[in-house]
């Protein structure tokens, strides 16, 4: 095979041979890599189907998430560097529109797919361009409300959009909600297909051609009641889409059948296909959460090779919140369709009643959250930095505005590593700063996390705390956790007439005693002091070591632009305190896949960099500029 257009003319054996020797590119490089391998796996059939059927350098395909188009990628142009997977400077884990003409449009988050697959439809039209455009949405990602949004215009508009529902029972975790069960109806009559076009046909085929037209005519009117009524998929009908399915996903030849007939419906469709997550590798099957993304692991067993290293921030985060609601009544736990990446999932076990997963839906978690706190709980929402984005104005209009005692516990902020420009956490701290009433926290450390935790817990106003990606340090937790002073950083290191103050936030604070030891030994004395509030920040603490530094620098692991270097220039203006500051961070860019030590590498943030930065500004202030 040499282009994707020779899938084409493929023989059903030599696809279903195909379908093979992709799976197994997918998982020898997965083990290697890590990544979405579940995902991916199950989606093997369906995109060869789709490849064979339709023409996409013509046509347009839309993943959702964009986890599942491993094979994709493959049939497109990047089998030979499919190697490079997840790498820095290789090809990136989801579509990206500047790596293939073939990924028509960039994806990472869910619920997209039908508003991009629309979009793209509407503009060929304008352009007078004839294509097909097929949106391809997992059961999971069809829980998120632009989902139903896009489905509500799709279905208005009457264009002939293709979407391909993709439905395994999961999404990271076990699919939830309303939907969910509806969707599992559906998957145990298979027959609708079949009856309507059974029924179409019996009817054109009466002889009296007025008559059958009229059965028609009539039966079409009454269609989206009688549906609603007797045929599974009505909710899609009633939408304005024409429901097809449930059909085996695995099963090309089907899936080219109605490929091939769809082609030709000039309105919207839904095919609802049903897949095994994890297809073709049994540890995937039997555990598709664990193998939804998945770091590197032991191809023959299944096992994967994990470090041993401290607990996560998430762990204790979990263990933090189970040992506050204990104590309080009043704390429920939010998560939006990742209880086992955020650890609610063990909350959710101890205390069932006081646990919600609302899917895939950012937004609503947060205003339900909000409803929650207004009617006298103290909901902990925890949601990844880079979703939580999702939830802005419900963060905005429906918990700060109205000063609500609401947690918001973003986890993996900062740089994520292999996920890419997709993922990082990189904004929270600047997309937050600016809501009034909001306070936000980053512990240095894991038990600074669990502190922090059971601090916030007992405020009575919206609170925001964010830590990283991965293992804590490895520090001592207290067995009972200490209240911190609320808005007062931590002198972490003191030297006499420091010529330096840095404020680190979170994960910095670890780099920057680090970069410490390294000036030490150049002679520059630099104190340096835990954040830990990025609002309300510690003014008293900077106004003070303004007056004594030659330098005051901010390190943090978030961009730059409206971050805690920012809060602080601004406080410095303010004051009209003309002590020169140095801004560490994430620079004004999107930065795209690696491993976290070299995109922090990357963005200048290793103790290394860290120290030479300072010690060139520092070399500046005193000896003049260097030309
Ligand atoms: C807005 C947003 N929230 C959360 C996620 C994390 N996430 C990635 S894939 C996924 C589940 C998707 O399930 P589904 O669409 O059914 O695809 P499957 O993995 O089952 O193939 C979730 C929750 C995300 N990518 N985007």
């Amino acid at each position: 095979m040499t282009s994707p257009a020779d899938l084409q003319t493929m023989s059903l054996t030599d696809l279903t041979e195909l379908a093979g020797e992709i799976r197994e590119l997918i998982l020898t490089t997965v083990a290697k890599n890590g990544g979405h391998l579940a995902p991916s796996l199950g989606t093997v059939e369906l995109t060869l189907a789709l490849y064979s059927v339709f023409d996409f350098s013509r046509d347009r395909l839309v993943w959702d998430v964009g986890h599942q188009a491993y094979t994709h990628k493959i049939l497109t142009g990047r089998r030979d560097t499919f190697h490079t997977l997840r790498t820095l400077g290789g090809i990136t884990g989801f579509p990206k529109r500047a790596e293939s003409p073939f990924d028509s449009f960039g994806v990472g988050h869910a619920s997209t797919s039908i508003s991009a697959a629309l979009g793209l439809l509407i503009a060929a039209e304008i352009e007078h361009v004839n294509r097909r455009v097929i949106a391809v949405i997992g059961d999971g990602a069809l829980t998120g409300g632009m989902a139903f949004e896009a489905l509500n215009q799709a279905g208005q508009l009457k264009k002939n959009l293709i979407v391909v529902l993709n439905d395994n029972e999961m999404s990271i975790d076990k699919n939830v909600g309303a939907m969910s069960e509806y969707l599992s109806k559906l998957r145990l009559k298979p027959q609708y297909h079949r009856a309507k076009k059974e029924f179409e046909g019996f009817v054109r085929n009466i002889p009296f051609r007025d008559i059958s037209e009229k059965i028609l005519l009539a039966a079409n009117s009454v269609h989206a009641g009688l549906t609603a009524a007797i045929f599974p998929g009505a909710i899609f009908e009633a939408l304005g889409f024409t429901y097809l399915g449930p059909i085996d996903g695995h099963d090309i030849k089907s899936l080219k059948e109605i490929f091939s007939q769809i082609g030709v419906i000039d309105s919207p469709v839904l095919i609802h296909i049903h897949t095994t997550k994890g297809k073709g590798y049994a540890p995937a099957e039997s555990a598709p959460e664990k193998f939804h993304g998945v770091g590197k692991f032991d191809k023959a067993t299944g096992q994967v090779l994990k470090k041993k290293s401290p607990p996560s921030y998430t762990e204790i985060f979990s263990q933090a919140v189970i040992d506050c609601a204990a104590r309080d009544e009043k704390i429920v736990a939010i998560t939006a369709a990742m209880p086992s990446g955020t650890g609610l999932k063990k909350f959710g076990e101890f205390f069932p009643r006081r646990f919600f997963d609302v899917g895939i839906a950012e937004e609503h978690a947060v205003t339900l959250a909000a409803g929650m706190a207004a009617g006298g709980l103290r909901p902990v929402v925890a949601i990844y930095s880079t979703f939580m984005q999702r939830a802005y104005d419900q963060i905005l209009h429906d918990i700060c505005l109205q000063n609500l005692p609401v947690l918001l516990c973003l986890d993996r902020a900062g740089l994520v590593g292999e996920d890419g420009a997709t993922h990082h956490g990189t904004f929270d701290l600047a997309y937050l700063r600016t809501i009034p009433n909001m306070n936000i926290l980053a512990p240095k450390d894991e038990n600074e996390l669990r502190q922090m935790i059971f601090t916030a817990l007992q405020r009575n106003f919206p609170v925001a705390i964010r830590y990283p990606r991965g293992a804590g340090l490895g520090v001592t937790i207290d067995a009972q956790p200490q209240k911190i002073p609320w808005g007062k950083s931590e002198a972490v290191m003191q030297n006499p007439a420091a010529d330096v103050t840095i404020f680190a936030v979170g994960t910095m604070v670890q780099a920057c005693v680090e970069a410490e030891k390294i000036l030490r030994e150049k002679k520059i004395s630099v104190d340096v002091v835990n954040a830990r509030f990025i609002k309300p920040f510690d003014t008293e603490a900077v106004k003070k070591s303004a007056r004594t530094s030659k330098l005051l620098v901010t390190c943090e692991e978030g961009t730059l632009l409206g971050g805690f270097g920012s809060a602080v220039a601004e406080f410095l203006s303010d004051e009209k305190i003309s002590t020169p500051l140095l801004r560490l961070g994430i620079p004004d860019k999107f930065i795209e896949q690696g491993t976290r030590a070299e995109l922090l590498d990357l963005c200048g943030l290793t103790a290394q960099k860290i120290s030479q930065r300072i010690a060139e500004r520092l070399h500046e202030i005193i000896f003049g500029f260097l030309t």
